[in-house]
């Protein structure tokens, strides 16, 4: 059988000339200083006690409404802080500074995700000692973010109803990497064929793991529960600390 080594047959080079060619595989060598940078935040943050939650999601599904309405409930038991990832504007940090909340800008200017050099100049611009819990708002997209590490402790997504139930078998990553998945705008199942008992059971295949919360942040409904998670996470990681 003929063996077909891609990179020859990329680079069109034949016999011996191969042996010259010294292939960097730029990804990977991103993902890996990534993902050092990110154990060091972690560790930092571990030890300034600080639990941080990385949210994301496609645009619209709802990132800022579960931010709002999550601080809403929880910022009398915890000092809650804002990391917004956007490509431009300062929208959704303004909705988080109107409930009273620091929130720090990250204008990507075109990146597609926060990754944790982004994260580490966030953080260089808050004083660690005034957290106890800082959320991500990662910017809107469902591919990318899921192969970067923040540096967070937990990392949770959104999907909503109007997007549809087959979204876990396109973007399965995102999916796998979860802690939790928020299914919002559940105010729309009536209107949709969205099948809710479909989506988890996919879900739950791909990651057994997951908790999953259905919820609308229209009307509020499921949000405490989501909450309730929320505080035990953060109870369970302030006594690892
Ligand atoms: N009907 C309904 N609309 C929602 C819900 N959650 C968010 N929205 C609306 O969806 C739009 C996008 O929400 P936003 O929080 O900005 O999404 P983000 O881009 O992921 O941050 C806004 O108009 C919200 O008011 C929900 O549970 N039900
Ligand atoms: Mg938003």
């Amino acid at each position: 059988m003929v063996k077909i080594d891609p990179y020859k047959l990329a680079s069109g080079c034949e016999g011996d000339s191969v042996k010259e060619i010294r292939l960097i595989d730029i990804r990977e060598e991103i993902l890996s200083d990534n993902q050092n940078l990110a154990d060091e935040i972690r560790k930092k943050l571990r030890q300034n006690g600080v639990f941080m939650l990385n949210l994301m999601s496609s645009p619209g599904s709802g990132k800022t409404s579960l931010i709002v309405e999550t601080i809403r409930r929880l910022k009398d038991e915890f000092r809650i802080g804002v990391i917004e990832g956007d490509i431009d504007s300062l929208v959704d940090s303004e909705k988080i500074a109107r409930e009273g909340i620091p929130a720090v800008q990250l204008r990507t200017g075109g990146a597609c995700h926060l990754d944790a050099p982004m994260i580490e100049s966030a953080l260089a611009a808050m004083d660690l000692g005034a957290f106890d819990f800082l959320i991500i708002e990662n910017v809107g997209n469902l591919v990318c973010p899921a192969e970067f590490d923040t540096g967070a402790a937990r990392k949770a997504m959104i999907l909503s109803v109007p997007e549809g139930d087959d979204k876990v078998l396109k973007y399965p990553l995102m999916f796998s990497v979860c802690d939790a998945l928020v299914i919002n705008k559940i105010d729309y199942l009536g209107l949709s064929d969205f099948n809710l008992d479909l989506l988890k059971e996919r879900v739950q295949m791909l990651n057994r793991k997951i908790s999953i919360f259905t919820v609308s942040c229209r009307t509020g409904e499921g949000i405490d529960e989501w909450c309730d998670w929320l505080r035990r996470e953060i109870a369970a990681y302030k006594n690892r600390c």
